[in-house]
């Protein structure tokens, strides 16, 4: 499988910025690739988000480069963002679990949501704010986008907020690291850590009522295989999810 593909194809998204185009055997960075010059490119809506770094030219910047990154001289690097993986068993409508024909296995779904910027269906995954944990990122990024709680007033918001506390709590980790996002430079990219939270019986999120927000148009239950088309690299992670809980693929 690739790594680097859904980055790698023609101009930045929403842009006719065009991306140094690297072939697919140049792509390690152990492979010597002299004529390599990526551009520098900055998507313009940036500049308005919490979670991204000013310009580095910018006075009011004053960055401690590479505290934590040990020998690492950089001085861009990873955007961090959290997926939330909701899953339920399908079930018929006398509440009997369906099973697949073929593996024999039952059937996962996840919540998914259709994303405003490209049109593809996603995990409703979002940027880690500063100074926010990530179980908190998981949470208010589901229910902005699953759920429309930012349309709700403080008190509603609350109540939502304090119905789904327990049910975010029993996360797994499914996957950390590396995303192959179209957004992603050559320079700048993104990074997650995607948890599954299983509702094994249907009795939480099993019957929420979906509504999309925010950065969402749809959103839906989706059943689970082998033939998931995913934003990003999204169904690599929804299939460790389905090999996680034996689930059907
Ligand atoms: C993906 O972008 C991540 O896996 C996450 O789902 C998402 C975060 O970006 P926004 O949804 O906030 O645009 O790479
Ligand atoms: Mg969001
Ligand atoms: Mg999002």
């Amino acid at each position: 499988r690739m790594i680097h593909y859904k980055c790698r194809q023609g101009f930045y998204p929403s842009s006719n910025v065009k991306r140094f185009e690297v072939p697919e055997n140049k792509v390690a960075w152990y492979i010597e690739y002299s004529e390599y010059k990526p551009i520098e490119y900055t998507a313009p809506n940036i500049k308005t988000k919490p979670w991204a770094d000013p310009d580095i030219g910018e006075i009011s910047f004053k960055p401690n480069w590479n505290t934590i990154d040990g020998n690492v001289n950089r001085r861009w690097g990873p955007n961090h963002a959290a997926d939330p993986i909701v899953t339920r068993w399908k079930q018929d409508i006398t509440d009997v679990a369906e099973v697949n024909k073929d593996t024999k296995k039952p059937i996962l779904q996840f919540v998914a949501i259709q994303r405003q910027d490209s049109g593809e269906w996603a995990i409703p995954g979002g940027m880690v704010d500063p100074g926010e944990t990530i179980s908190a990122t998981l949470k208010r990024e589901f229910m902005e986008e699953a759920m429309n709680s930012l349309k709700k007033n403080e008190t509603e918001r609350e109540k939502l907020e304090k119905s789904m506390r327990k049910f975010f709590e029993q996360g797994e980790e499914i996957y950390k690291g590396y995303v192959d996002d179209p957004r992603n430079t050559d320079n700048a990219w993104m990074e997650t850590v995607a948890l599954n939270f299983h509702d094994q019986n249907n009795s939480v999120v099993g019957n929420i009522k979906l509504v999309a927000g925010d950065d969402a148009r749809n959103v839906k239950w989706m059943d689970i295989d082998r033939n998931l088309n995913l934003y990003a690299n999204h169904s690599e992670f929804i299939k460790k999810t389905a090999e996680k809980l034996d689930a059907h693929w």
